[in-house]
């Protein structure tokens, strides 16, 4: 058997034999991915250590945060205020970005995340996970501040995601395809399971809340209806439907198998532009979707392209595999 290859051998070559990331950059997704660990075993305890439920507080987009939320939020903050690798960080879960407290050294970087995706589904023992990206701080800029983070996804240096499932995984890119490493609970170590991972072309897969599917614009429905005629209908095949309201559960198997998965914007808040937030949900996951040769538009345009306004701003998403994102982001374009 080949030996394995840890998480920090793959990050190693990264940047010494291939000098595609900076140490500094190695040793924050190293921190990152150290935090999944302690995250992900928190949610295995679960209800042994009370943490199951909510908080009794909310967050920026009015949800119920849950206590494994804050939790999650408050073990990415303290692991990464002190290593000098980064200027401020922003996170679903806090109102403000917050910046590197004055006494510890400031980096280049700059680092977001959902910490804890889906956390709907922590209470009844579905996968959950956390979602982050990395962007550098503008050049010449010396106190960070929100219009630092306001950058295309096209400017990320990394992304990735850890996934709480039977197994706990961590997929990550740094611009040179996507790798997954499976977590070694007994000695924890994050080891390659796969490397260079594809986006299966050809799907019979779509994800997306039909229970919205009211709301639904026209060109989603057109696209949904054509699936759900299956092999009688004009895409002359059956489609399945998978949903698991865990976006990184969802996006991992369009990793793993194809398939598309859909959060459109819809007629229940028509002046938002769906659910998912763009900073640190659609863009880290559209990077690695798009490293793994697959796609994600709004509907209209690549989310990698979009320039945000706000921090905590919403994207409609559409992603998986291309041909798919193409067909349902073209129906758009003809409804105009
Ligand atoms: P969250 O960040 O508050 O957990 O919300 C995001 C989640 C995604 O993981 C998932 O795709 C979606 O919300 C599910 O939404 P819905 O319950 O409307 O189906
Ligand atoms: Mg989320």
């Amino acid at each position: 058997m080949a030996p394995r290859i840890s998480l920090t051998q793959y990050l190693v070559e990264k940047q010494r034999e291939k000098g595609l990331i900076p140490a500094e950059l190695r040793l924050l997704l190293e921190v990152v991915a150290r935090t999944c660990k302690r995250i992900g075993y928190a949610v295995s305890r679960g209800a042994i250590d009370g943490v199951l439920g909510d908080a009794g507080s909310s967050n920026v987009q009015g949800e119920a945060q849950k206590k494994l939320d804050v939790i999650a939020n408050e073990a990415l903050l303290e692991a990464n205020e002190w290593g000098g690798n980064l200027a401020a960080m922003a996170s679903e879960e806090m109102y403000e970005l917050y910046p590197i407290p004055h006494r510890y050294p400031k980096g280049e970087f700059l680092l977001l995340y959902d910490p804890l995706d889906g956390s709907s589904n922590i209470d009844v023992n579905v996968s959950v996970g956390t979602i982050f990206s990395v962007l550098r701080l503008p050049e010449g800029v010396k106190e960070p501040r929100e219009e630092h983070f306001m950058q295309p996804g096209t400017r990320q240096v990394a992304a990735g995601y850890a996934l709480y499932g039977p197994s706990t995984l961590l997929v990550l890119t740094v611009g040179d395809g996507v790798a997954c490493f499976t977590l070694g609970k007994e000695i924890g170590s994050w080891w390659l399971t796969a490397e260079r991972m594809h986006v299966p072309e050809q799907t019979r897969e779509f994800a997306i809340n039909a229970s919205n599917a009211r709301h639904w614009h026209p060109p989603v429905r057109r696209y949904v209806d054509e699936l759900l005629a299956g092999r009688e209908g004009p895409r002359g095949v059956d489609f399945n439907m998978r949903w698991v309201a865990s976006m990184v559960a969802d996006v991992h198997r369009i990793l793993c198998r194809g398939g598309i998965f859909m959060y459109p914007r819809d007629n229940r808040e028509p002046d938002k532009p769906g659910k998912l937030r763009l900073l640190y949900e659609a863009s880290p996951m559209s990077f690695l979707i798009e490293q793994a040769g697959g796609a994600a538009t709004n509907g209209h345009q690549r989310i990698m392209e979009i320039v945000p306004t706000t921090l905590h701003e919403r994207v409609a998403v559409f992603l998986g595999s291309k041909a798919e994102v193409e067909r349902v982001t073209s129906y758009h374009r003809e409804h105009g």
